[in-house]
This record gives structure tokens, sequence and C-alpha cells, in this order.
């Protein structure tokens, strides 16, 4: 029991490791892991919603029972908003960008999915919160804007995820490693579970979904008929993983090794995930750990964003995974 670090104490010693990490940043990352703390009790709760009342509907209290990714995100804006630590925030369930009330003394930015992969809580699969902070461009917090939100991920100094499963693991990085805590229900706190998280130069798993084979460019097709052909020399077939939760497919990659590809497909011409809210804080983390994440062509992190909202394909893993599936996607096998 003497060698339990709570979430806060690891990231203040880490303060103390990295004099030019800014103490700001202990106090954000534990207002994440605040509002982390209360997404996780609604969605430990989540079937009861049936008993105590439909998402939509009115519960027994004659409350409006909200729908967890809702809930999550006003959960999320109301307990890091009040704050007043950052000027100006982004979320994944908001078109426009939100100016906290008290934000004259903000001078981050924080960019954030409340609730991904939510079409899976019905069915009690995993499910997670991303966020990404970076520091404030304009001098004045009162003036911040969309162009604070609209910086390179490169620009990140912080970035992490929670993710709801089996057990709450709170994962972050500051650029100084990645750093995973699971949630001890009982005292209320995350404890640091692994840490200096490294992920395999190579794995046996590959993610995606094959569902949309048709949909799938020729490149695409080929590098899925490799990644199943069998060849002993490079552990091929991979198997399949794939679980429809960001988050969940990422955490899994990270710890066991392999490659997460959402590429583009005839749907989702940009492919599907979001580049600041997904695709920027899962590549920090990744590179973090070792490993690579692009676009098929390009590095994440220095993608210079044109909109809040916008898209990207993602290849994402560990790195000589990543390799291979680039080669493919730009016609190089
Ligand atoms: P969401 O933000 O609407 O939850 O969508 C994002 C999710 C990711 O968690 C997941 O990787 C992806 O959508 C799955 O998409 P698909 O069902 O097309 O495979
Ligand atoms: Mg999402």
């Amino acid at each position: 029991m003497s060698n339990l670090i709570t979430i806060e104490r690891h990231i203040l010693e880490q303060q103390r490791l990295f004099p030019e990490a800014h103490g700001e940043l202990t106090d954000l990352l534990t207002d994440v892991a605040f509002a982390a703390k209360l997404v996780r009790k609604e969605v430990v709760r989540a079937g009861l919603a049936d008993i105590l009342g439909f998402t939509g509907s009115t519960n027994v209290q004659g409350e409006e029972v909200k729908k967890l990714d809702l809930f999550a995100n006003e959960q999320i804006i109301s307990a890091i908003g009040a704050h007043g630590r950052f000027a100006v925030m982004g979320s994944e369930e908001n078109e426009e960008i939100i100016i906290p009330t008290n934000n004259e003394s903000g001078n981050y930015v924080l960019l954030f999915d409340p609730l991904d992969g939510s079409s899976n809580i019905d069915v009690n699969v995993s499910v997670g919160t991303i966020f990404s902070i970076y520091k404030l461009k304009t001098s004045d917090p009162t003036k911040a804007n969309l162009a604070d939100c609209l910086q390179p991920g490169a620009e990140q100094v912080a970035a992490g995820y929670v993710i709801y499963g089996s057990s709450v693991v709170m994962v972050y990085t500051t650029g100084h490693g990645v750093h995973g805590f699971t949630y001890d229900p009982t005292i209320g706190e995350f404890l640091l579970s692994h840490e200096n998280i490294t992920t395999p130069k190579s794995g046996k798993y590959y993610s995606m979904n094959e569902g949309s084979y048709a949909q799938f460019n020729e490149s695409t097709k080929k590098y899925l008929d490799y990644i199943k052909t069998e060849d002993k020399a490079t552990g091929r077939p991979y198997s399949t993983r794939y679980i429809g939760s960001l988050v969940a497919d990422f955490h899994r990659n990270l710890l066991t090794g392999g490659v997460f590809i959402y590429p583009p497909t005839t749907k989702h011409q940009n492919g599907k995930l979001r580049l600041m809210y997904e695709a920027n804080p899962l590549a920090f983390i990744c590179e973090q750990a070792g490993g690579r994440a692009t676009n098929g062509r390009d590095r994440i992190l220095d993608i210079q964003p044109a909109e809040l909202h916008q898209r990207t394909p993602l290849y994402i893993g560990s790195t000589d995974d990543v390799i291979v599936a680039e080669e493919f996607e730009q016609g190089k096998r």
C-alpha cells in the first residue's frame, strides 16, 4: 500500500522533473481527471436508464433524461469551464467553439470528444473520453477565438483519454512519456498502473471496419489481402480486432502492438475520424509511446487544421505496421 501514486501526485512529480512544465498544466489535468470521474459515475449506470427513465424522456423525478454523450459533454464543460483555466474550448458535440464564462485568466485551449464510441453504450461495450490541450495564442484570454483552436497537433502541451471499460483507465502525456492510471472506485482515485507505456515496434493485430470493404479504394483492399495472407517471416496473417470504439481499439493496440486504420472510403472520403478531437491527441500519445500516426502520407501532428470538425484518414499504432500500411496506401506495394 506504500507505493500508491495518484494521478494528481504523478502530474506534480512530473512537473518537478521538468521545470519548464508550467504549474498550471497540473491544475488542468487534475480538472480533466475530476471531469472523468463525473462521466464515469454516469457511464457505469448506463443500463439503469431503462429503469430510471429512457433517454429523451423524463425520469421519475420529472427531470429530462439526457443521452449519455450529451450528458458527458455538459459535465465536462461545466466542471472544467468553471475553473477559469481555459480561455476557449471545443467539443465534438458543439458546432461552435465554447467560451467559458470566466475565461479572463485562462491561458489554455481544451479540445475534447466527451464520449467517443457512444453507439456502444447500450450494449455494455467500452467507450471513452479524449482530450487535447494547447497554449492560447492570443495574448488577451477574453479575445480567445477559433484560431487558438486551429493549431497543428505538434503544438499540444498535453493530451490523453479515459477508457470506461472493464475498469476505468486514464492515460496522459505532457510530452514526457505516456502514463496510465486505473480508477479505484473504493477510494475514488486514479492510481498509477502503467508507467512509461511503450508500444511494440510491430504487433499481431490489425483493426479496421472490414464491413466497409466495398467502399475502400484498391490500395486499401490490397493491403487487407496482404495482411491476411500467410507468411511466417512477417508473422502474417494478423488477427482482426475491432471494437468500433476508437479509444478501446487504440488502447489495446498501444499495449499489445498492432495497427488501427480508418482509411478514406467512398462514404467518408476524408476518413471518418476527427483531426482535432480524435486523431491529434491519440497521435501525440502514440508517438510518445514510440509509435507512429499518419493520414497514410503525412504525419498527423504536422497537419495544419482548417476547420474545427475536420476529418482525416488515420493510420496509427506500431511503427513498422503503420509504415507497411502507408506503403500500400501510397501505391509502393
Ligand atoms: P462517434 O464520435 O460518433 O462515436 O464516432 C467515432 C467512432 C470511433 O470511436 C470508431 O473508431 C469509429 O467511429 C467507428 O466507425 P465505424 O462504425 O464506421 O467503423
Ligand atoms: Mg468521436
